[in-house]
């Protein structure tokens, strides 16, 4: 009997495991592990497995790094006529119709313990809002307030990509227009052993995961976005984590800093809130841009102090970035040196035994292999790096419990309503932290920033009490 050609193929590259219950299968999955199959590029593989398997491989080189520069806000030394300025392009960007917006949610949301797409997780104080109902309202808002409708993008994974299709029908796209609201799925990697062999979840499946964010880039392609862009007149992309309910979705200061520039990718950073926090550092190597991990970049690094006693990498990535749709294209379609590189991930992976028995591991049994959205920084013309005020754009959920979890989230956005409230002259009372004694709650569609809440509110007539329960809707 003859062997199939991909077979042969996975053989000779020292990958015929994949296929040793072959045999045994029912037709229709071995078309199946047939299929997945063919979406593996061995040669890949082979090199991410001689790199990143390497025992001897050595951490980064970081003696050359040096902290990114920054734009300060103007409340911190920066230059307010720039930031002005800055707002009045992404102004005029958003008004002809320049910029889609784009949320990564192929993630699986293992920390979170919820079993669903993310952004179906409930996240407002009192509505209890789902992620993509608060993201779906800021877009919407933002369209009315520019007067003109924003396209909004969403990368899924293979498998929440229906759930979220279904979740998004089921609830009328929010009052969005569906036309506008596009979903495409992201790519997926195999796992691998600790000796490079690919691993099968079941017999007739490999074990398949997510590309990471920066595959978002390859499916933005892919998926013909970018071209459908192109044809509505969007050159400016606004990325934003699907975990992140504070995010100024539509910024048009951020969009008109990037603009200004010239840049082809920006960033946000907050300050550091201490050494050790869990976010990437923006540092510059051999004058590139360059976001560095806080697991891979020394922690006697992110201890360093400069003069004035400030940490010296204090610029903290929360994955928020405007991009070029060109840019897009150019990283996504690789060459002349241009490719986001894979990182490894250690994981337990559920997998089979060679009786092909079902095996749950306790520790950690393979890598996985992703890639990350900030890896296209070094490649970029002009990049910038603004300031964002963490309590305005940085609140995420992540765990269930303690830090970044269900009940942080939510006390962030009560003072985030308390301090619009304030700014316009309500009497809001609340503890030393800025948290209202009363649970209140604003729709984006009211106001979904402070220039818009200060519009609405001065609209309203008569002014409500603060009190329990207040929806301003
Ligand atoms: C990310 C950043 C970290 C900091 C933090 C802010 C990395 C490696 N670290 O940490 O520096 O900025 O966010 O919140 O990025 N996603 C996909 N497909 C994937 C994997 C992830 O769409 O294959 C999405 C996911 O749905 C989520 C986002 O990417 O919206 C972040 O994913 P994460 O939870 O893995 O990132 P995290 O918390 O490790």
């Amino acid at each position: 009997m003859s062997v199939h050609p991909l077979i042969e193929k996975f053989q000779q590259a020292g990958q015929g495991q994949v296929f040793a219950h072959f045999h045994a299968l029912p037709p229709a999955e071995q078309e199946r592990l047939l299929a997945e199959a063919a979406e593996i590029d061995l040669a890949e593989i082979d090199r991410l497995t001689r790199t990143l398997l390497n025992p001897h491989a050595t951490g980064g080189d970081y003696s050359q790094l040096v902290p990114a520069p920054y734009e300060r806000r103007p409340e911190n030394g920066g230059p307010a006529a720039d930031w002005a300025d800055a707002k009045a392009v992404g102004e005029a960007a958003l008004r002809a119709g320049r910029v889609a917006a784009f949320t990564v949610a192929g993630g699986q949301g293992t920390r979170l313990g919820y079993d669903g797409p993310k952004g179906t997780f409930p996240v407002t104080p009192l509505k209890q809002k789902p992620l993509f109902r608060v993201f779906a309202e800021k877009i919407l808002a933002a369209g009315r307030r520019y007067g003109r409708p924003v396209h909004w993008f969403i990368m899924t994974s293979h498998s929440n990509h229906a759930a979220t299709e279904a979740f998004f029908q089921a609830h009328g796209h929010f009052g969005l227009d569906p036309a506008r609201v596009h979903f495409f799925r992201q790519g997926r990697m195999p796992a691998v052993d600790y000796s490079g062999k690919i691993m099968l979840e079941q017999r007739g499946a490999l074990a398949l995961s997510p590309d990471g964010h920066g595959g978002s880039l390859r499916a933005l392609e892919r998926s013909g976005a970018l071209d459908l862009m192109a044809r509505e007149g969007i050159d400016t992309v606004s990325y934003f984590q699907v975990d992140n309910p504070l995010v100024r979705a539509i910024d048009p200061a951020f969009i008109g800093w990037h603009l200004r520039r010239g840049s082809e990718m920006s960033s946000k950073m907050v300050p550091k809130a201490y050494a050790a926090e869990k976010v990437g550092h923006f540092c510059q190597q051999d004058g590139r841009l360059v976001v560095v991990e806080y697991s891979d970049l020394p922690m006697a690094m992110q201890e360093e102090k400069d003069a004035a006693g400030a940490l010296r990498y204090i610029a903290g990535s929360i994955a928020i970035h405007v991009l070029d749709r060109e840019f897009i294209r150019r990283v996504a379609r690789g060459g002349e040196g241009v490719a986001l590189p894979f990182h490894r991930a250690d994981k337990k992976i559920p997998t089979i035994d060679a009786a092909g028995q079902p095996v749950k591991p306790a520790r950690a049994n393979g890598v996985k292999f992703e890639m990350f959205v900030f890896d296209a920084l070094p490649f970029a013309r002009n990049p910038v790096v603004i300031e964002t005020r963490r309590a305005d754009d940085f609140s995420p959920v992540k765990n269930a419990e303690g830090l970044d979890s269900p009940q942080t989230c939510r006390d962030d956005q009560l003072r985030q309503f308390a301090r619009w409230l304030r700014a316009n002259g309500a009497a809001v009372e609340t503890d030393a932290t800025g948290l209202p004694r009363a649970a209140i709650e604003v729709s984006p569609l009211f106001g979904y920033d402070e220039d818009s809440f200060a519009d609405a509110w001065a609209r309203l007539q008569p002014k409500p009490a603060i009190a329990d329960g207040l929806y301003l809707g």
